[in-house]
């Protein structure tokens, strides 16, 4: 019997859910697209405003004129509604989260109410007040998955301070890179990291990225938080944060913020250039981080919600650190790996603390899924209610085994599809309304009006496949890139006026679900991460044994993509097995393991190159796939010849 291709909720799970049906999402739908002010209007009643907004869309999408602001003139803070109201209205003893750490005999098991966090987070506003941060100063936050972490995050965001947080497995060239972006003030980081049994030296690779700024580095303080007691360096603009928090108040007033002032920046990859300080604000993407989590997910308050995610992502930052917390939501914090001390870790924690909703990427479905059921079914799962994936598409196959093993039948699966850019989620089916199918995020969330274009940004209707746009904003939308609205408007507003240009491919089906096809420019998705084919040959090319460096994504069976470089030579470098290795090493240096090619090959003919010098990555794909049948038309190269070198050299 084959597989079906529609799963609908079951009628159980209807009867309970937020949305129960797709009649009510269709209406829901229709009235947030007709009345769009009206409906982000309500959904503003979510937050504690210090001051009432009065327009609540200002919004142009033209690139002469673009801007985007929601809840003009409103004022409150975020901290405020991720931590305080939850305090003073009574929800004081919830467990805010319980930390799972990375090796439980080693490390203790926290367990953290909303009001222990609420002290903890004023402690770390203190602290960062005493040592000069004021509002609108950018901190910088390196940290590993542990409680301080979210901490930071709120402490910034209470007194005003934009945080921008970078993945704890970048390294020091590339924290360097974001620092000086941002041209921030103060680094937050710990002595090392935990994670599968080894240590992540955090804080020499803070000090590594300082070194490399020098003169540069406008840097006043790095606050260290002790969290392994290893070894660490120290320097005359280090603080201990133990150390800080004797002299600091227990007490730290939220500072009252515009609803437009920025909230954090977050660095992604694009298709060329270094990566993007894209900024979010605050009153906005409160209100859509909340929604989305309470609507997506079904949440509700005795709900265990788990967002495997790192905090440097953006789906930490909308699913972990603000979202849930303004919801007032229960999590589990989770500092290790999924395959340590097994590849039952994730199971084994579901069943620890009954997790509810579980939130995760298709990479780790694919890579514990390759390890066989055993260690999924060995433990209890009936906690278990939604399920989601994000981060790149989801193969049927992996889905199938997400739905029927870890779910035992029971859980409906949520695909949301959603970017850094946008700050929640987009498409997604809605558990309990929307009949899923495996491997389609499905339909638009509420307010988002996506469009289906071809390559000469013609709006198709009906069954369609082309880019994907989205024609109108939403509150959860990023508003520039970090002093650089140029680069903001020429990256999406430019090549299909008025509308947000996501980067993605689509198909709409018949019922009119959205299947993501994947990146439409050069960024390769490794695991869930973005990685542009830029970035990683500009890491190439800095070795000097590298002339001229292409990149290009090939698929993974677990990864989703994974890397393949071609390398150029310097006249003076010989091809070999060690420069190889030195070469993926370098760029692992440069960049970070994530950005590691798994393939490299030396083009020792050169790389195919129309007559006006441009490389022709479409033919480097199909060499690299072995798809050599079907290379295409090679008349346009300088010299057709190299495409056959390149086969012979295939790696
Ligand atoms: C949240 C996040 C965004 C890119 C996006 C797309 C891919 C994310 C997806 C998905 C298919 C899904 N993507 N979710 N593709 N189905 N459910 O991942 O943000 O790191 O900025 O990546 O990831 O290609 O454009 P970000």
């Amino acid at each position: 019997m084959s597989a079906p291709d529609l799963y609908p909720a079951s009628d159980a799970f209807r009867q309970n859910a937020r949305v129960g049906s797709r009649e009510a999402y269709d209406e829901m739908y229709r009235r947030s697209v007709e009345d769009n002010e009206g409906f982000w209007a309500e959904q503003a009643d979510r937050l504690d405003w210090i001051e009432p907004f009065d327009t609540v869309k200002d919004v142009s999408f033209d690139a002469d004129d673009l801007h985007i602001r929601w809840y003009v003139g409103g004022k409150l803070n975020a901290c405020y509604n991720a931590l305080d109201r939850h305090v003073e209205e009574g929800r004081g003893d919830r467990v805010a989260f319980y930390f799972e750490p990375d090796d439980p005999k080693k490390e203790e098991r926290r367990q953290i109410t909303y009001a222990e966090a609420l002290a903890e987070t004023q402690r770390m506003a203190s602290v960062l007040k005493d040592l000069g941060v004021q509002k609108g100063d950018r901190v910088t936050i390196y940290m590993p998955m542990i409680p301080e972490a979210v901490y930071a995050m709120q402490a910034c965001a209470r007194i005003g301070a934009i945080f921008s947080v970078i993945f704890g497995g970048f390294s020091p060239e590339a924290i360097a890179g974001r620092i000086r972006d941002a041209a921030s003030d103060f680094v937050i980081t710990a002595d090392q990291g935990r994670r599968g049994g080894k240590t992540i030296a955090l804080k020499a690779n803070v000090d590594a990225a300082l070194k490399r700024l020098g003169e540069d580095s406008e840097v006043r303080h790095v606050l260290v938080v002790r969290n392994t007691g290893g070894n660490v360096t120290w320097d005359d603009r280090d603080v201990w944060y133990h150390e800080a928090t004797r002299s600091a108040s227990g007490a730290c007033p939220c500072e009252p913020m515009d609803a437009e002032d920025p909230l954090f920046i977050l660095y992604t990859s694009g298709s060329t250039g270094t990566p993007k300080g894209v900024v979010h604000t605050t009153a906005g993407y409160c209100v859509y981080t909340s929604l989305t989590h309470e609507i997506t997910f079904d949440w509700r308050e005795d709900d265990v919600f788990w967002c495997s995610a790192d905090v440097g992502w953006i789906t930490g930052h909308s699913y972990i650190a603000f979202g849930p917390m303004i919801n007032g939501a229960t999590q589990v914090l989770f500092e290790g790996v999924p395959t340590f001390p097994d590849a039952g870790r994730v199971w084994d924690v579901v069943e620890q603390y009954g997790v509810t909703l579980f939130y995760t990427a298709p990479t780790l479905i694919r890579a514990l899924m390759a390890q066989g059921d055993d260690f999924v079914t060995r433990h209890d799962r009936s906690s278990l209610r939604v399920l989601g994936t994000v981060g790149e598409p989801i193969n049927p196959e992996a889905w199938r085994w997400y739905h029927e093993v870890v779910g035992e039948g029971r859980c409906p699966i949520v695909d949301t599809w959603w970017q850094t850019e946008t700050g929640g989620h987009m498409l997604t089916p809605l558990p309990g309304a929307i009949d899923q199918k495996p491997g389609a995020a499905t339909v638009p969330f509420f307010g988002i009006q996506p469009q289906v274009l071809d390559a000469e940004g013609k709006v198709l209707e009906g069954e369609a496949e082309g880019l994907l746009v989205i024609a109108d904003s939403w509150p959860g939308q990023a508003r520039t890139v970090y002093e650089n609205h140029e680069r903001f408007k020429n990256t999406y507003f430019t090549a299909y006026p008025g509308t947000y240009f996501t980067g993605d491919g689509c198909r709409r089906d018949a019922d009119g679900y959205y299947w993501i096809t994947g990146r439409v420019d050069d960024v390769i998705n490794v695991s869930g991460h973005r990685m542009g084919t830029a970035e990683v040959e500009s890491a190439l090319v800095l070795h000097d044994a590298v002339a001229e460096a292409a990149v290009v994504g090939v698929p993974h069976p677990i990864k989703g993509q994974t890397i393949y470089a071609y390398v150029t030579l310097a006249a003076d470098a010989t091809p070999n097995e060690d420069l190889r290795a030195e070469l993926r090493q370098h760029v692992r240096k440069v960049i970070g393991p994530i950005a590691t090619p798994e393939f490299l090959q030396f083009a020792i003919a050169g790389l195919p190159k129309t007559r006006s010098g441009k490389i022709m990555r479409r033919i480097l794909r199909k060499v690299a796939t072995g798809e050599h049948d079907s290379i295409g038309d090679t008349s346009t190269l300088a010299d057709p010849e190299v495409v056959d070198k390149l086969i012979t050299g295939r790696r």
